[in-house]
């Protein structure tokens, strides 16, 4: 049996696999290092990370081979990398506990990418609603790699077997892909129960922030207003400002689940703060039900930089020490190279690929 981890640093030798810890199983999530890093990427992803922590076997991965589906400055983005890093040690993840790493530095998930580009169908991409959204118009001009990124995807995930994905609502097709791809490979190598049939894992009161601008739109990285999302690294005064301009409709705060869902400015900061509050959305609307916004907005202002305010200090604070930072995606890169080693040996059999 060839050394499949040769060329990877030996795994740190406290971590047992999540079966002998007790744990339910085992986590992969990642997020783009795209830069503006957003509450939407906090409520539905990175805050949620921190919290399955102490029942998972987790890796969280910066996914820098996605990041460059579209263009990425170089300059950029090595520090983009290293701030959404910070962003998971600054939301309490455990990285000695946990594996923390990029992408890049684990070649075997573009090597599984590879053997899923050749099980996953062309009809299958055609599907999938982020790459229309994100190609827009002129999808000839597209990347192939923004085609080919599910795929990407779900080698990430099953490169390492993972049984759990914490994700927001927007990446739900993204997952029943994965699924698809899993089940069409253990059918067609006639290798049942090879590859698991990952689960999403959705959870809390704004899993799709929308944009503070437009009640419609998603809050995303790359929406040209600053105005339409949080930044986890603005400042009081940011938030503050950001909160007082979100948009609002005329009327007093909904009064109930059924008025809120027909006006979605409303809905959405109330889901925003049901979430940084740790309740259900209706606690929130029963809280502020006939109120005028302009209370509501007050508290909610009060609230955010309260829960952001801790986690954005410490990402600046780590952000001045890269040095540490690059440490923690390095041994993390090496134990995650442990697990993932194993996995694409037994593919390439599976597939009959030569041993090297
Ligand atoms: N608005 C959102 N509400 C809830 N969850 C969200 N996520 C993203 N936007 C929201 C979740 O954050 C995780 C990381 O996302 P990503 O950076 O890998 O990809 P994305 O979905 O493409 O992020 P953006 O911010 O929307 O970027 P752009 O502008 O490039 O499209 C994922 O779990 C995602 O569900």
């Amino acid at each position: 049996m060839p050394d499949v981890t040769a060329g990877a640093a030996a795994p740190t030798p406290h971590i047992a696999p999540y079966e002998a810890r007790g744990l339910k199983g085992r986590i992969l999530s990642g997020v783009q290092p795209t830069g503006n890093l957003h509450l939407g990427n906090y409520l539905g992803a990175i805050r949620n990370f921190a919290r399955l922590q102490n029942d998972f076997e987790c890796l969280y991965c910066v996914v820098d081979q996605h990041a460059i589906t579209q263009p990425q400055d170089p300059k950029l983005l090595a520090s983009q990398t290293r701030e959404i890093a910070a962003a998971f040690l600054a939301a309490g993840i455990d990285a000695r506990k946990q594996i923390i790493f990029n992408q890049s530095m684990v070649p075997e998930h573009s090597q599984l990418a590879w053997v899923f580009n050749c099980v996953a169908r062309v009809g299958w991409m055609n599907r999938m609603t982020q790459f229309k959204e994100k190609a827009g118009k002129d999808r000839e001009a597209a990347s192939l790699g923004l085609y080919a990124y599910p795929a990407l995807m779900a080698a990430d995930i099953l490169i390492y077997k993972a049984t759990h994905v914490p994700v927001g609502e927007d990446q739900k097709q993204h997952l029943e892909l994965t699924r698809d791809i899993a089940q069409k490979f253990n059918n067609d190598f006639e290798a049942p129960d090879f590859f698991p049939l990952t689960e999403p894992l959705i959870f809390g009161a704004a899993t799709r922030v929308m944009s503070l601008r437009d009640g419609t739109k998603k809050m995303s990285k790359s929406d040209p207003s600053d105005f339409s999302r949080i930044n986890l690294t603005d400042d009081a005064d940011a938030i503050a400002q950001k909160i007082r301009r979100a948009k609002t409709d005329p009327h007093p705060m909904p009064d109930t689940a059924a008025d809120a869902e027909k006006r979605p400015d409303a809905d959405n900061l109330l889901g925003i703060y049901a979430a940084l509050a740790d309740q259900e959305k209706d606690a929130a609307i029963a809280e502020f039900a006939g109120r005028q916004f302009s209370e509501f907005k007050a508290a909610l202002t009060e609230l955010a930089v309260a829960k952001l305010g801790p986690v954005g200090a410490e990402m600046q604070r780590l952000m001045k020490d890269p040095g540490h930072v690059d440490s923690v995606l390095r041994d993390g890169a090496a134990r995650a190279r442990a697990l993932a080693a194993p996995i694409l040996a037994e593919t390439y059999k599976i597939v009959g690929f030569l041993k090297p």
